[in-house]
């Protein structure tokens, strides 16, 4: 039925196979459903809250929503939502937001997450921070028994300023788990991305599990020269996973 609703099946043709980015369309579908008018919404980014976006502007279109107020999370989904007409504003004209749509990299069994591979973990924390409600949306594939384990990057946004010296300052911090420090960089020319605040990010990667996060977060956060990293602890209410076998929704 959720397939169908994204507009990715036909009831006379109900067999087909559903690719990831129609997983993430579907989660982002179901999510838009508890969008009501009047709504302050938090506008996430990455390519499954792309489509959350997207079905909030159509959602417009056809008249079905009224006087929703978005508030993006980057400078590419600021640029998405103008296109598609959703009336936009920031967090100093409206610092309640009632509710935030967006990815995420892993969720763990307590809907703890990691952010940021796509370099907007500050915005996104800043957004999803002052929300009501904060709704996760991802794939089955985001789906991790602890935060870290997939030895991908756990993104950490760090001042351009002495970013190396950081970045070893990050790496020590956590040489008990096997962490190694990488500053980010664009693979065909190799210069450093750059994020939508001017920053730098560096991507941790551990060999073993870091432990205690709230721990390890109050540790990063302690460091001169970091901004924020894209450990989600205790933020998500309800985390939307789409799999090939259906919707699950996790609640707090
Ligand atoms: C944002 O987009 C990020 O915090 C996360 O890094 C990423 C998830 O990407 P995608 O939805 O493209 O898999 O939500």
């Amino acid at each position: 039925k959720a397939a169908m609703d994204a507009g990715l099946l036909h009831p006379s043709s109900p067999s087909v196979i559903l690719t990831q980015d129609d997983l993430k369309k579907i989660a982002a579908y179901k999510a838009v459903e508890y969008v009501e008018s009047g709504m302050v919404l938090g506008l996430g980014t990455g390519s499954t809250a792309k489509h959350a976006v997207e079905r909030i502007g159509e959602l417009l279109r056809q008249g079905k929503l009224k006087d929703i107020v978005g508030i993006p999370t980057s400078k590419k989904t600021h640029e998405q939502a103008l296109s598609l007409g959703i009336p936009l504003s920031d967090l100093d004209s409206h610092p309640v937001v009632d509710l935030a749509i967006d990815g995420a990299d892993e969720v763990d069994p307590f809907l703890n997450l990691v952010k940021g591979r796509g370099g907007s973990l500050l915005r996104e924390k800043m957004v999803e921070g002052a929300c009501k409600k904060f709704i996760v949306i991802v794939d089955e594939s985001k789906l991790v028994n602890y935060l870290g384990g997939s030895r991908l990057a756990m993104p950490v946004e760090v001042i351009q300023f002495c970013w190396k010296f950081t970045a070893s300052r990050l790496q020590n911090l956590f040489h008990q788990s096997g962490c190694v420090a990488k500053l980010r960089t664009f693979p065909d020319t190799a210069d450093p991305f750059v994020t939508d605040n001017g920053n730098f990010v560096v991507d941790l990667y551990f060999d073993r599990s870091i432990g205690d996060l709230k721990a390890a977060s109050d540790s990063i956060l302690q460091l001169p020269g970091v901004v924020e990293h894209g450990m989600f602890l205790d933020m998500a209410t309800t985390v939307i996973v789409a799999g090939e076998l259906g919707l699950t929704l996790k609640n707090k």
